[in-house]
């Protein structure tokens, strides 16, 4: 039988955590394809290789890029489908770059599209839009395939669960999916052990891991037993109840990152917070007194904030313990509620995606200060934050907490938390500082021509051979996946590694 080259491409963002869409796909593809994951970042991607059939991923703001990359290969006559965030708001817009283009989560129309190109790839055309998958059918991630030792060993992706229950006005997450939903616990743990033995840290990419009390607390009773170090993140409300936070911390939980978005009341009121500032300054101070790292994510340009809040919320987080914060203006990503607002009060700026980075980068025009009132606000605001002063005292307080043990010995922790604050006091920097762009550009080029072993082998594929991950005993009869059977099962039903993937820690 002939086989096919897939190549699945994401354009990411700095040089930070991978996500997991390229992983999940190249886990259902066919074994009809021979699958190579490219991150534009990490690696050269081999334009004039022999390539079938291309997938592409982009968030909003990498979009313009993507569509780019999209023309030049179907300039050559290769078969191009775009997925994810960005084209499922607006398909239309994704298919004048691709011949098709999947609306949501991706798997059950991924393999549609794939046995519509094997029988006929003319037949891969349009918008691809299918019911989500049981996600207890899905087969593990091909994290194998994604040259995983180039991102930082901090990061080594982990999912349990797609979507949110809640909806706040600035978010896409509800529409993405369907639901809240769950894996079954024992998928995540066989995720979590079929990590290369040299990692011992990962990072939930859930939208909110801890939505499901239940399920979660089940969740983190079961990676008591794993020894794996992670971040994930969480509504707010999750550290309330200090209890749930010291079972989180004996799973292996080091840091939450939560949306707290505002210190104004009438903004938490109207993007359905349900918060209030000081259910913020008890729930940061609950998640440190157990050892976590809290860190919180701040978005600035709302109705209600004035040239004052970032006074304000400067005040309010040197009384708090947040060790780590991210400040955004905020970005009415498409398909959001408060994208078709802004758009209907005409108050977008540009409709550049490649603007809609967050950070001090303004899109719309804030209704009670001006745009470069709002820029310099934050820069401002993260200057101050990550002053050299300040993180030194934020690092002193968190190595004096005799909780945050678990961060190994002060000698190590000092550099640590300190290493975290500059990093972001550079970034920070950087995109105020032409000269610094160019110089972090040129690091960027430099990181993706690095690894000799791609010279060598002057292409993306690592092996001639794929074989997707296998499902096990009583999944198959459920699985929409008729083209992953032939399977083999493993003791207790368990599902069994594939021949290519890392084998399972001991
Ligand atoms: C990890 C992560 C990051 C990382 C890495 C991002 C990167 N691109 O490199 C970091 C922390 C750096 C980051 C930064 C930002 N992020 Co972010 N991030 C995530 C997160 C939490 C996980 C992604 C993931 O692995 N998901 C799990 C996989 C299984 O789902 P998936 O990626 O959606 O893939 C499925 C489908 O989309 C579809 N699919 C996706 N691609 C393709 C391609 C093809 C060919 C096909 C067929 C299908 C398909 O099939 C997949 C399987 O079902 C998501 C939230 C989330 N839970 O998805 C936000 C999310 C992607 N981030 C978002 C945002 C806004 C940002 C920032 C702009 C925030 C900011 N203001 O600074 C920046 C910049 C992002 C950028 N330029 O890429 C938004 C994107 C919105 C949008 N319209 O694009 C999301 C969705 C969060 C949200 N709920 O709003 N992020
Ligand atoms: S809690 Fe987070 S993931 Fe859920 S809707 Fe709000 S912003 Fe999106």
């Amino acid at each position: 039988m002939r086989r096919y080259r897939l190549k699945l491409i994401t354009l990411p963002w700095e040089l930070e955590v991978p996500t997991l869409g390229l992983a999940s796909l190249a886990a259902v593809t066919p074994d009809a394809f021979d699958v190579a994951i490219v991150d534009l970042l990490r690696e050269r991607l081999w334009l004039d290789e022999d390539v079938d059939l291309v997938g592409i991923t982009a968030s909003t703001p990498r979009i313009k890029a993507a569509y780019a990359l999209a023309d030049l290969y179907r300039a050559r006559g290769v078969k191009v489908v775009i997925g994810g965030h960005h084209v499922t708001a607006l398909p239309d817009e994704g298919l004048e770059h691709a011949d098709a283009v999947v609306c949501g989560e991706g798997e059950t129309s991924w393999m549609r599209l794939c046995d519509d190109f094997l029988s006929n790839p003319s037949r891969v055309h349009g918008i691809y839009r299918d019911p989500p998958p049981d996600l207890a059918t899905l087969p593990w991630p091909r994290v194998d395939l994604m040259h995983i030792e180039r991102y930082g060993s901090f990061y080594y992706p982990i999912i349990a669960s797609r979507g949110c229950p809640e909806g706040c006005s600035f978010c896409f997450a509800k529409k993405m999916t369907f639901g809240y939903r769950t894996y079954p616990i024992s998928h995540v743990i066989e995720q979590v052990r079929r990590r290369p033995s040299s990692i011992n840290a990962g990072y939930f990419v859930d939208d909110n891991l801890p939505a499901d009390e239940d399920y979660s607390r089940e969740l983190f009773r079961a990676l008591e037993r794993e020894g794996l170090r992670f971040g994930m993140q969480a509504r707010w409300e999750f550290a309330r109840d200090p209890e749930r936070l010291q079972q989180a911390k004996r799973a292996g939980c080091m840091l939450i990152s939560s949306g707290y978005e505002s210190i104004n009341q009438e903004t938490l009121n109207h993007v359905a917070k349900h918060a209030t500032v000081e259910s913020y300054r008890e729930t940061i101070a609950n998640i440190f007194q157990v050892g976590m790292l809290p860190s919180g994510n701040w978005m600035f340009g709302f109705d209600w904030d004035t040239p004052d809040t970032f006074e304000r919320t400067l005040e309010f987080l040197d009384t708090t313990d947040l060790m780590h914060c991210s400040f955004t203006t905020e970005i009415p990503f498409p398909g959001t509620k408060a994208h078709a607002r802004y758009t209907r009060e005409g108050r977008m700026l540009t409709t550049n995606y490649d603007d809609f980075v967050g950070k001090d980068h303004v899109v719309v025009k804030p209704m009670n200060m001006t745009a470069e009132e709002l820029q310099a606000g934050i820069r401002r605001l993260a200057l101050a934050f990550y002053s050299p002063a300040r993180s030194t005292r934020r690092v002193r307080r968190s190595i004096a907490n005799p909780a945050l043990q678990s961060f190994g010995h002060r000698m190590f922790k000092a550099p640590a938390f300190l290493g975290l604050n500059y990093y972001q006091l550079w970034q920070w920097h950087y995109r105020m500082s032409p000269s610094l762009q160019w110089l972090y550009q040129r690091v960027l080029t430099v990181n993706k021509y690095r690894y000799f072993s791609d010279l060598m082998r002057r292409s993306n594929y690592w092996s001639r051979s794929f074989e997707p991950a296998r499902l096990g005993g009583p999944l198959i009869g459920d699985s929409p996946f008729h083209s992953q059977q032939g399977v083999k099962r493993g003791r207790r039903g368990a599902l069994l590694p594939s021949r290519e993937a890392p084998s399972p820690r001991a």
